[in-house]
């Protein structure tokens, strides 16, 4: 099964999130993430078998997170996929090092996927036409977390699912 590890916005932000969404689609074009599926990956761990699932359930259930907050003043792209998200003019420094951090543990528990460069970033468009964000008002959006998720991605005709497996602690 196909896992990450995420930070789910809170409902009031979700709906923040989705008008920048909204926004983004009127000029960009492209396929609108749904509000549900709106995330922030901090881990994208690939497939998994069902026996390393289980452990993995356990381990971020008793994982501690240091609460937080992040951020979002910045729009961004990534060229290639047609991605149009929403982020920090930078990458955020406590997200880069929890990502770090869970990657440090996922490596030791044999996992393989560490990607050479984080960009924490909420993907709200894919496969825009156009990746022009200027004009668009600036976000200003704070997103306070507590907890991260372990969760199972399904691939439909209609675009990703998600499914949360764990909570941390
Ligand atoms: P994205 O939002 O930039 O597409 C589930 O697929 C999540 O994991 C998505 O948020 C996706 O990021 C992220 N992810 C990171 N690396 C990935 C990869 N190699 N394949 C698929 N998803 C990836």
């Amino acid at each position: 099964m196909r896992l990450f590890l995420a930070l789910m916005p809170p409902p009031s932000l979700r709906g923040r999130l989705g008008a920048l969404a909204d926004a983004a689609q009127a000029r960009c074009g492209g396929r609108r993430m749904p509000d549900e599926s709106l995330h922030l990956t901090l881990a994208f761990l690939g497939e998994v078998e069902e026996t390393r699932a289980a452990a993995l359930v356990d381990w971020v259930s008793r994982l501690a997170v240091p609460p937080g907050e992040w951020r979002l003043n910045a729009w961004g792209r990534f060229q290639r996929p047609g991605i149009v998200w929403v982020g920090g003019q930078a990458p955020d420094p406590a997200l880069v090092a929890l990502h770090c951090r869970l990657w440090d543990e996922l490596e030791s528990q044999g996992l393989e996927g560490r990607p050479s460069r984080y960009v924490p970033h909420v993907t709200l468009l894919r496969r825009a036409e156009r990746l022009e964000t200027e004009g668009l008002p600036t976000p200003a959006l704070t997103w306070r977390y507590r907890h991260l998720l372990l969760v199972r991605s399904f691939t439909r005709d209609d675009g990703a699912h998600y499914a949360t497996l764990a909570r941390s602690a």
